[in-house]
């Protein structure tokens, strides 16, 4: 393969753009090398400005799960577009996808549209934080929820830890009542309640796909729930990933836990920008103009992405039944193939899915929290990803992030995907 046009094209693009990216995982930074500049993709597939052709297990970081260029989608952005880009009024679509969205989560009986995950979590805790009238939120190492201020955070120094600022430019005032706790220990919870003088809100990606995969364990959420009660915190379950990816109701759909809020993006925009936050109507009467707390964006409920994200959804739910059992088999298939190729070389790899939402660590050990993830061997799993690129297979270009199925993919892809993975792991 040769990425002339591309290098090019980066090199443009670092001109006018910082890092040449509009969001910083784009560049590469995580694998080296200059990432290919996309012309176009279609179904399974994406194709580059120099003609080479990948299959995509990013999928936009998520929200692909019908493919590319889905006809379903593109008929109803279509025929949207001809009536006007937008109108800053309320519209009919919008309606049909909430109650789409309220109907599959018992967890929510109303929801907001916003045009990210980070609004939508960022104003998902200014919501909690305004019901409970409580300042400090407790966040996991490892977990991503968009780049608000207040979850831009690292652990500070000592075991219990109150979040410092990740980042220039975020004052430690709006990092001091972030705490931070390990992901599936439940005692370190325990001390961040302990510590806190009120807890407004816990919030987690049940499935995380920020640190690489790693899920949550069942138990570890319900002990969520019961701590939650204990001190009236509001237990937010943060499904911009695996929403609709795990399962059609992501996380909610495999483990028993209710959370009292939800948000979402990804999916529910079918790739357009879309974002949600939803909850029993007690939380959401709290929300403008219904209530005192504030939150409102020019485009929440552009009609555009209402009807991508509305075509996405009814086409996902009325195919569910042989849609998600397709999608789960094929990361069955792959994860299992890639743990093979690389035993074969006695490497060891950890793997792990739920439903269309996979993830393979070069580690030692399982890995359960941020810490055992960053013990990855981050050398050779970007040699592992320059590898397959070069064989036209487009993994996640980072050891911290997870892979999608998508429908269109078959067997016989996989299977390919899988001796290009032979042949990679052979130089590794
Ligand atoms: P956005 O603001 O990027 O739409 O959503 C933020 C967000 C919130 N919550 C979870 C669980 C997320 O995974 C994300 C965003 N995911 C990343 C992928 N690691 C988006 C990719 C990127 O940052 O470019």
């Amino acid at each position: 393969m040769q990425f002339t046009n591309s290098i090019q094209a980066f090199e443009a693009a670092q001109k006018v753009i910082p890092g040449g990216v509009d969001s910083p995982v784009r560049a590469f930074g995580g694998v080296g090398g200059t990432p290919p500049f996309i012309k176009e993709a279609k179904g399974a597939f994406m194709t580059d400005i120099d003609g080479n052709t990948y299959i995509d297990f990013v999928q936009s970081w998520g929200p692909l799960i019908l493919g590319h260029a889905s006809e379903v989608i593109e008929t109803a952005v279509i025929e949207a577009v001809k009536k006007g880009l937008s109108f800053g009024a309320p519209t009919e679509v919008e309606t049909q996808l909430a109650s789409l969205i309220c109907g599959l989560f018992p967890a929510i009986d109303k929801v907001r549209f916003v045009s990210s995950g980070t609004e939508a979590v960022m104003s998902a805790i200014r919501l909690a934080r305004g019901f409970t009238g409580r300042s400090d939120i407790i966040k996991f190492e490892g977990c991503y929820h968009g780049h608000s201020d207040a979850l831009l955070v690292k652990a500070g120094s000592g075991l219990m830890t109150f979040g410092n600022p990740s980042s220039p430019g975020v004052p430690e005032g709006t990092t001091k009542h972030t705490l931070l706790a390990r992901y599936n220990d439940l005692e370190s919870v325990k001390a961040c309640f302990e510590a806190s003088s009120g807890v407004a809100c816990v919030i987690i990606e049940p499935i995380a796909g920020n640190m690489g995969f790693v899920p949550a364990t069942a138990a570890f959420l319900e002990g969520l729930r019961t701590l939650c009660d204990e001190y009236g915190a509001v237990l937010i379950f943060d499904e911009v990933m695996s929403g609709f990816r795990a399962s059609l109701k992501g996380a909610q759909g495999i483990v028993n836990t209710r959370p009292d809020m939800v948000t979402f993006g990804k999916v529910i925009g079918g790739g357009m920008p879309v974002g949600a936050f939803g909850a029993r109507a007690e939380i959401m009467a709290m929300l403008s103009p219904e209530g005192p707390v504030y939150q409102a964006g020019t485009l929440s409920g552009n009609p555009i992405a209402m009807s991508a994200g509305l075509a996405s959804l009814k086409e996902i739910i009325s195919k569910e039944a042989q849609l998600y059992p397709h999608l789960e088999a094929l990361a069955v298939r792959l994860t299992q193939g890639l743990e093979a190729a690389a035993k074969a070389q006695g490497i060891s790899l950890q793997v792990g899915h739920r439903g269309s939402m996979f993830g393979f660590f070069f580690n030692e050990a399982p890995v359960a929290n941020f810490d055992e993830a960053l013990r990855s061997d981050t050398k050779r799993f970007a040699a592992f990803h320059r590898g397959m690129l070069e064989r036209g297979v487009y993994f996640a270009c980072s050891q911290f992030e997870a892979g999608f199925i998508c429908e269109p993919m078959n067997e016989a892809m996989i299977d390919s995907v899988i001796a290009y993975a032979h042949e990679v792991m052979k130089t590794l």
